[in-house]
């Protein structure tokens, strides 16, 4: 297939801050050299097949708008593969190495389990055959367990053990499929595991069920091989009034308690660290302090409205304390920034799909560069140290060492006057980024 699906969009080059060409990266300059690597390889972008190719644009109040080339294609399974052609061409239009994908994104669901298997291997053996003439990865792939009626109750956490099963069943295919196509990492999020009202729940039950399930989970990719990193993705609340894998303190107490930690880290979400009460930084920060950090679902949630826009990032105070998070780590490898973003309603034209994706590109790139030169300057590592450096000699490192209890600490206190505190100084902290942006 050699159509071109979006013939006024060109190839989208680096013009720079001063270009007015909507069709041009201001900031997002892929080669560039920041901080040791290129903005490519810190940033790893990825599409988000859902919203990006499957997405109609319909919400709770109206049916889908989107104008999408392929949708005149009334065949399900030739409109499964001219929406896949169309993928490559908006990965090599925006110069994107990466997309995720949930199985029944990309393939129609069948009558039985089986003929959904067979649907996806049709459409996951072009993927591959596209992937390779592409030069494109696949971040993660996932399995819907959300979108059909058979899973109004859950899948793993489901009252009916064949539900259980079915879910099974799927995600073993996901997963196999997902090891096809080279996929580095698998993402498991929950979907609708969670409850509605807890009078008619069983919630013991449901929990040991979920982690049931993950274990299962966890042997069948070693069995089949799949080196990848298996990723929980937090979310506290929608479509169901409470998810089981609220927030990432919530995912880790979950997965010590059932004996998983060491099997799974965290795919982590800006709209769903806000609708938990948290900052996406903190998400992050909490993540990656216990070495959980596996990938993120770069989008940004509207402050205004209680639920799940899942917006493109245009924030650029947002972006820089992800980068800043990032840039404390080793990077995001394996894990990269899937844009779980989808355009506005009322951008329902082909073109916004490259506009928001340039959008939220440049944002990450101008807040990997501004927090690589606030790294760099060290001001705020260097206070944070020093607010703590009570801790590096005398009697914090005592305490560190564990060389106290009660009775020492009383000792050491009782007589000790006056004691100092400093300002914790927030609003200068807070004013560093201003100064580097
Ligand atoms: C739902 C959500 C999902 C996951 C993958 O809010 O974020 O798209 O990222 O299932
Ligand atoms: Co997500």
């Amino acid at each position: 297939m050699s159509k071109e699906f979006f013939p006024n969009v060109p190839k989208i080059k680096y013009e720079g801050p001063e270009s007015d060409n909507p069709f041009a990266f201001k900031f997002y300059d892929p080669d560039k050299k920041v901080a040791g690597k290129t903005m490519r390889e810190h940033l790893r972008f990825s599409v988000a097949y859902w919203h990006t190719m499957t997405g109609d644009g319909s919400d709770p109040f109206g049916v889908g708008v989107n104008i999408r080339p392929w949708l005149s294609i009334t065949d399900k399974m030739e409109q499964a593969k001219a929406r896949m052609h169309a993928l490559f061409e908006v990965l090599d239009k925006l110069d994107i190495d990466f997309f995720c994908f949930h199985d029944r994104d990309i393939a129609p669901e069948g009558e039985t389990l089986r003929e959904s298997h067979r649907n996806l291997d049709e459409i996951v053996s072009l993927a591959k055959q596209l992937m390779g003439e592409h030069k494109v990865d696949l971040l993660w792939g996932t399995a819907c367990l959300f979108q059909h009626p058979r899973f109004t109750h859950g899948a793993a956490t489901s009252c009916n053990a064949d539900i259980f099963a079915y879910a099974a069943g799927q995600v073993k295919k996901a997963m196999e499929v997902t090891k096809e196509l080279g996929g580095h990492n698998y993402v498991f999020w929950g979907g609708r595991e969670g409850y509605d009202t807890i009078w008619n729940t069983d919630m013991k039950l449901e929990l040991d069920n979920m982690a049931r399930f993950l274990e299962m989970a966890a042997d069948y990719a070693k069995k089949i091989g799949f080196n990848g990193q298996l990723l929980v993705e937090p979310k506290p609340k929608e479509p169901t009034a409470h998810q089981y894998d609220y927030d990432v303190g919530n995912i880790l107490a979950f997965l010590l308690g059932y004996g998983l930690a060491d099997r799974f880290r965290i795919n982590i979400e800006q709209n769903h660290a806000i609708l938990a009460g948290h900052t996406f930084q903190h998400e992050i920060r909490l993540a990656r302090q216990n070495g959980m950090l596996g990938s993120l679902d770069a989008n940004q949630g509207d402050y205004l409205l209680g639920w799940d826009t899942d917006q493109m990032t245009t924030s650029i105070p947002e972006a820089v304390a992800v980068m800043y998070e990032v840039l404390h780590t080793d990077g995001l490898a394996p894990g990269g920034m899937n844009f779980d973003a989808k355009l506005r309603r009322g951008s329902f034209e082909p073109d916004d799909i490259f506009l928001g994706h340039i959008a939220a590109m440049d944002t990450y790139a101008r807040g990997l560069e501004i927090a690589a030169r606030m790294k760099d300057a060290g001001t705020v590592d260097t206070f944070v140290a020093d607010r703590y450096s009570s801790w590096k000699s005398g009697i914090g490192a005592e305490i560190v060492a564990g060389k106290h209890d009660f009775d020492s600490l009383e000792k050491y206190i009782l007589d000790k006057a006056p004691i100092e505190i400093t300002s914790g100084r927030r609003e200068w902290v807070e004013a560093e980024i201003n100064r580097f942006i």
